[in-house]
Parts: C-alpha cells; sequence; structure tokens
C-alpha cells in the first residue's frame, strides 16, 4: 500500500546516476488542495484495508480455531500415543533385559541339555549294543524253543519209559535191599562159622568158649582177655540154662567175683549184677564163702540152679563170653 508521500511525482527529485542522494535538490513545492482532499480517502482505504485485515484475520482465526484445536488436539492424541509407544519401549526394554537373563539362564541350560544329550546319547549307543546282544541272544532262545518244542513232543513217551523205569527202580531198590540184607546174614554167618571153626559157640548173639584146660579164676579172666572177651556174665535164664546144658555137669568158673572191703558180688565185664534176679541161679545154701575164703563162682551142677562159691585159686575149666559185634564190609 502506498502512502500520500509515496504518490509524490519522481521528477521533483534530482537523481545523480552517478551520486544517489535522498536529498532533494530543488525546495518541496507547495501544497496542491486535491491532495490535501485526497488524505482522508486514503486513510479511509488506508483503515477499510485494515479493516478487512482484521476482519479477514478474525475470519480466519474463526475458520482456523477449530481447525488449530482439532490439531492440536490430533498433536497431543499423537503426544500420548508417541508418549504410550515410549512406555511400550520401555517396559520393551525392562523386558529385554529380563529376557536377556533369561536368555542366559536358557543358554546355561542349553548347556547342561547338550551335556545330559552327550550323556543320553552315549546311554542310547551303551543300550543299543546291549540290544544286539539281547537280540543275539533272542535267537538263540528262539532256537532252542524251538529244541524244547521238538523235546516236548517227545515228554508223553519219556514219561511212560519214566513210569517204567520207577517201578524198576522200585523193585531194583528192593532186589537191592535184600541183597543187602542176604550180604548181612551172609556176613554174619561168615562171622559166626570162623568163631565156630575156632571152638566157639554161638548163642543169641554172643559167642561163648568152653576151655579144656583148667585155670585159676584170675589165669581164666586174662585167657579171655586174651581172646578179646571176659569170663561169662549170666544175665537171663535162657543164658543160664546154655551154659549149664553144654558144661554137661562139669565145674567152670564163670565172670561173677566180690569186690572191696564188704565183698559185694560183681560181673567181670561190667554188666550191672541184679543181686535180686540171681539168686534163683545159687545152689541152695550157697553162697556160703566156706573157709571165708571163697570170692568166686563157678557153674557146678547142670540146672539153673548150679552156682557155687569157691576159692579164686582152685583150677577149674572155664567159659568166656564175647559179644557179636558186626563188622563194616
Ligand atoms: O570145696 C568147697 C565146697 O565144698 C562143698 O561142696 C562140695 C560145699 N558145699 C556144701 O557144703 C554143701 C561148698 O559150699 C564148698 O564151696
Ligand atoms: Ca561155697
Amino acid at each position: 500500500m502506498k502512502t500520500a508521500e509515496s504518490q509524490v511525482p519522481d521528477a521533483h527529485f534530482s537523481v545523480d546516476k552517478q551520486n544517489i542522494s535522498l536529498w532533494p535538490r530543488d525546495p518541496p513545492p507547495k501544497s496542491d488542495p486535491s491532495l490535501v482532499l485526497r488524505k482522508p480517502l486514503i486513510l479511509r482505504v488506508a483503515l477499510i484495508c485494515l479493516s478487512l485485515v482484521v476482519v479477514t484475520f478474525i475470519v480466519l482465526q474463526a475458520i482456523l480455531y477449530p481447525w488449530l484445536m482439532g490439531t492440536i488436539s490430533d498433536i497431543k492424541t499423537d503426544a500420548q500415543l508417541l508418549k504410550g509407544r515410549v512406555d511400550n519401549v520401555s517396559t520393551l526394554g525392562s523386558k529385554v533385559e529380563k529376557n536377556s537373563g533369561d536368555v542366559q539362564a536358557a543358554g546355561l541350560q542349553i548347556q547342561m541339555v547338550d551335556a545330559s544329550l552327550d550323556r543320553v546319547n552315549s546311554q542310547i549307543l551303551t543300550l543299543k549294543t546291549s540290544m544286539e546282544k539281547a537280540t543275539a541272544q533272542i535267537h538263540n532262545l528262539t532256537t532252542n524253543w524251538e529244541a524244547v518244542g521238538h523235546l516236548n513232543s517227545q515228554i508223553p513217551e519219556l514219561k511212560r519209559d519214566l513210569d517204567k523205569a520207577s517201578a524198576l527202580n522200585v523193585k531194583v531198590r528192593e532186589l537191592q535191599s535184600n541183597l543187602e540184607t542176604i550180604s548181612k546174614s551172609l556176613k554174619r554167618q561168615n562171622d559166626i562159622l570162623q568163631m565156630v571153626s575156632q571152638d566157639w559157640k554161638h548163642f543169641r548173639g554172643n559167642f561163648y568158649y568152653f576151655s579144656h584146660t583148667p585155670k585159676t579164676w584170675y589165669s581164666a579172666q586174662q585167657f579171655c582177655v586174651s581172646r578179646s572177651s571176659h569170663l561169662t556174665s549170666v544175665t537171663s535164664e535162657g543164658e543160664q540154662e546154655f551154659l549149664y546144658k553144654t558144661a554137661s555137669g562139669f565145674p567152670y568158673w564163670i565172670g561173677l567175683t566180690k569186690a572191696g572191703s564188704e565183698g559185694n558180688w560183681y560181673w567181670v565185664d561190667e554188666t550191672p549184677f541184679n543181686k535180686d534176679r540171681s539168686v534163683r541161679f545159687w545152689i541152695p545154701g550157697e553162697p556160703n564163702n566156706m573157709g571165708n575164703n571163697e570170692h568166686c563162682v563157678n557153674i557146678k551142677l547142670p540146672s539153673l540152679l548150679s552156682w557155687n562159691d569157691a576159692s579164686c585159686d582152685n583150677k577149674f575149666l572155664f567159659i568166656c563170653k564175647r559179644p557179636y559185634v558186626h563188622s563194616e564190609p
């Protein structure tokens, strides 16, 4: 917009192209009355323009304000979104840190898992070897099983054979037992025959030797001991009967004598002496210890009542007795 002064013609100014200066070279011209009238108009125009400018500004402001407010609101929203994103980024950062620790722990675990895997692989190899061995054994077992199946088919026949063998075995055992009995009997009879051939007599499991030479009681006992025997004891009526009948009425020393200061009777072969059961074998009136010197006993009569005490120094025939002892084959 040009002011009033700017509307002054340029001709009133001296312009030196060589030396430019703002000072007029000529005095200013006198005011033109038309120009004085023009000044309010210019002012009005200026005001109008200014008003237009203000109105335009207000209108623009009215128009632009909502737009600006919307824009500001959008900016705020965007700022909030950005803030949220920044927060998210911060949260993500802390999560990343946390995850970094987790990743390290996971790395350690992976190392451990790797080590475990190595061990597992080693074990798998071992298992594989074992599996191969087991497979070979299964193959052998299968082969054996087939052989067992073949043998199983033979079981009924084998069972019949076994029953027969079992019955035969029972018979063999019976025969063996009988054979052992016969063998023992033969052995016993052989022993008896041997003793009999040496002049011993057998009676109820004992051997008796009836001497042919008279001796004192003590010498007779020594003789018997030299033949693994003793002067005979008498413990039953049957034995007494056997002895007196074999003696045929001749006096024979037997193994009954006295012991100690009280003079109790005892058997020299250490058989316990039963005084009450022996009373029936004494000759009535005996023992009488005639001459206070009769400490040994002989069978004197062919009777159950045949015992007499006599002097041990007398020489009589005598009877030795040896128990039959089974010798192992
Ligand atoms: O020699 C001793 C012997 O003498 C007699 O018998 C023949 C006695 N008998 C009687 O007196 C009845 C025995 O007792 C005696 O031992
Ligand atoms: Ca007597």
